[in-house]
């Protein structure tokens, strides 16, 4: 069919493909959660329920995804993680982005019965932003992850803390926070054991942790690899055959995906799993 007068205006669609050869990430975030908490009575500082659905919405993206590689949530926010050599939607951000939330947010919405069957969703409905950022190599993503983590272990060391010295302790929220100003990890771990009697290395691995999302094969004996070394090296094809990629996919696409408490800092976990970082994803 010819071209219509109209169809000029396609030229206005602008290119937004990212970099090639870099892990893609794109990190989802609750759209004013401190009001939804508080509608939904989430519990302080920590809402079990909460965090179930956020990680399984979490894992219904990665199936329906399976180029995700690993994923990561704490509080109102998850981060997916796209192989650098992934081609899905040509890597156009906003293709990887807006899927990414709007699958994300169907799951939450779908999933929201089973993790609060007291409490039936009213409008306004959750809703996520999104944003995706490239990272070149695999020093740059780790070092984003470990961002992550340590803002998840800042912030729940300070919420517990907070939350006790109100809830146990009887302290008003503006005392409670002028006690806080300027105190040091230390000093908060002094606080809740000698004022309650709380072990803040006891509390769940899942509030202190943070939890990572991923496809589960064998591990690897600790110290016996080391995949951010091998998976920064030069040598590797930085694209691999169709035939190959569709191999990979179904593999990706069967394999268990589980939902973890760990370290993602140190360089256990990503050694014990060289198939995360790998060339061959
Ligand atoms: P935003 O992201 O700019 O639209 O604004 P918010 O309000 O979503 O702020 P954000 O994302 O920086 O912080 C997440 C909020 O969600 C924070 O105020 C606490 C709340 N939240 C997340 N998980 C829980 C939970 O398990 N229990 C309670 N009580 N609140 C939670
Ligand atoms: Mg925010
Ligand atoms: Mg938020
Ligand atoms: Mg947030
Ligand atoms: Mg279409």
């Amino acid at each position: 069919m010819a071209n219509s007068k109209f169809e000029y205006v396609r030229n206005f669609e602008q290119p937004d493909n990212l970099l090639p050869n870099t892990w893609i990430v794109v990190r989802i975030d609750g759209r004013g959660f401190t009001k939804f908490a508080n509608k939904y009575a989430f519990e302080k500082p920590n809402d079990r329920r909460a965090l179930d659905l956020m990680n399984a919405a979490a894992k219904a993206v990665m199936s329906e995804l399976p180029e995700i590689t690993i994923a990561y949530g704490i509080s109102d926010e998850y981060s997916f993680v796209f192989h650098k050599s992934c081609v899905l939607f040509e890597r156009r951000s906003s293709k990887l982005v807006t899927t990414i939330v709007s699958t994300f947010t169907s799951y939450y919405i779908y999933l929201w019965p089973t993790y609060f069957p007291e409490t039936p969703l009213s409008p306004p409905l959750p809703s996520f932003d999104g944003r995706a950022v490239c990272y070149p190599s695999v020093q740059n993503l780790r070092d984003y992850m470990s961002w992550r983590q340590v803002d998840c272990h800042i912030n729940n060391l300070y919420n517990t803390t907070f939350w006790a010295l109100i809830q146990q302790g009887g302290m008003g929220n503006l005392d409670a926070e002028e006690l806080l100003k300027g105190t040091y990890a230390a000093d908060k771990n002094e606080i809740l054991f000698s004022k309650f009697g709380i072990n803040y290395n006891n509390e769940p691995e899942i509030y202190k942790k943070g939890s990572v999302v991923f496809r589960a094969y064998e591990l690897v004996e600790p110290g016996t690899h080391n995949a951010a070394a091998e998976a920064d090296g030069l040598a590797e094809p930085v694209q691999q055959s169709k035939n190959q990629t569709e191999i990979d996919k179904k593999r990706r696409a069967k394999a268990r995906i589980v939902i973890e408490h760990l370290d993602i800092i140190k360089d256990e976990f990503w050694d014990r799993r060289p198939w995360l970082l790998s060339n061959k994803p």
